[in-house]
């Protein structure tokens, strides 16, 4: 098999949530020498037919939930085939869902990337207000603040957060990153953060340029 149907032949079976046979294609890939990040890169771009299928009225929230159960069973077929070191020496990253929003599989994917790649991360989980995410900033000084958000109503999160962080003079102190499926680099820019990342894989690279630049 190719690798390009390989990859197809995984996003099918996602996208129908048979767990075992995606098991083992993901087996299969790793065993190839193909990296684990791309196989996070394919599995996400199946997750996005599971949500273009939900658009359409074909599947229902319940679907959404139990493929959200089978990218999380990949995702720990993954983990240890990440590259990576440990030590949090990179510095610290708080990382957050913001309010309103559950979306949480995106994050922790950037999470355990983050880590993996030597930094101390701060989890807040999801559905976390603007006071709160500011007052994490306040308390852990972070190298950088990672906010994700999914639902559309809910990306004005990110301007509000940004006004919190000036107003309470932290702002200057801490690299503001924004992600998530439906977070457009335009949205971002007019938001006032310093960075869009499309995939997590992008998000760890900006990180990686802003310690590398911190540590020089
Ligand atoms: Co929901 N959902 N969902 N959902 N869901 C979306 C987001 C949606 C686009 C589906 C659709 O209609 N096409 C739609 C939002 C529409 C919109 O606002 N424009 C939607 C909706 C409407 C809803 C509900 C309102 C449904 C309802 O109840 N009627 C509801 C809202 C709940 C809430 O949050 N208050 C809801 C609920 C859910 C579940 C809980 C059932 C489940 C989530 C389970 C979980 O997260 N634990 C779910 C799922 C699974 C999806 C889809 C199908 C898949 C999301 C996902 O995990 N993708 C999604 C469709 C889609 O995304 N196209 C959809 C895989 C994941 C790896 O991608 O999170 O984008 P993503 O992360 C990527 C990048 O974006 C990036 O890295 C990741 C990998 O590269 N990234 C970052 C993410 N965050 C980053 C941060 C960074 C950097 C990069 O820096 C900080």
């Amino acid at each position: 098999m190719t690798e390009e149907n390989l990859f197809d032949e995984m996003k099918v079976a996602l996208i129908e949530f048979r767990v075992d046979p995606l098991v083992e294609m993901i087996q299969a890939a790793i065993q190839k020498g193909i990296p684990a990040e791309k196989v996070i890169e394919v599995l996400s771009e199946g997750m996005n037919v599971v949500g273009a299928k939900y658009q359409a009225g074909e599947y229902f929230v319940t679907m959404l939930i139990i493929a959200g159960e089978v990218m999380k069973e990949a995702m720990a077929v993954l983990k240890p085939h990440l590259e990576g070191r440990s030590g949090g020496d990179l510095g610290k990253v708080v990382l957050a869902t913001v309010a309103g929003d559950i979306h949480d599989i995106g994050k922790n994917i950037l999470s355990t990337l983050l880590t993996t790649a030597g930094f101390e991360v701060i989890d807040l989980g999801i559905d976390v207000t603007a006071e709160d995410i500011v007052e994490a900033v306040k308390a852990h000084r972070p190298l950088v603040l990672g906010m994700s958000a999914l639902l559309t109503t809910n990306l004005e999160q990110f301007p509000k957060v940004v006004t919190l962080l000036e107003e309470e003079g932290v702002r200057d102190g801490v690299k503001v990153i924004v992600g998530g499926a439906t977070v457009t680099e335009d949205f971002a820019r007019a938001a006032g953060v310093d960075a869009y990342a499309k995939t997590a894989v992008d998000g760890v690279n900006i990180c990686k340029e802003w310690a590398a630049a911190t540590l020089n």
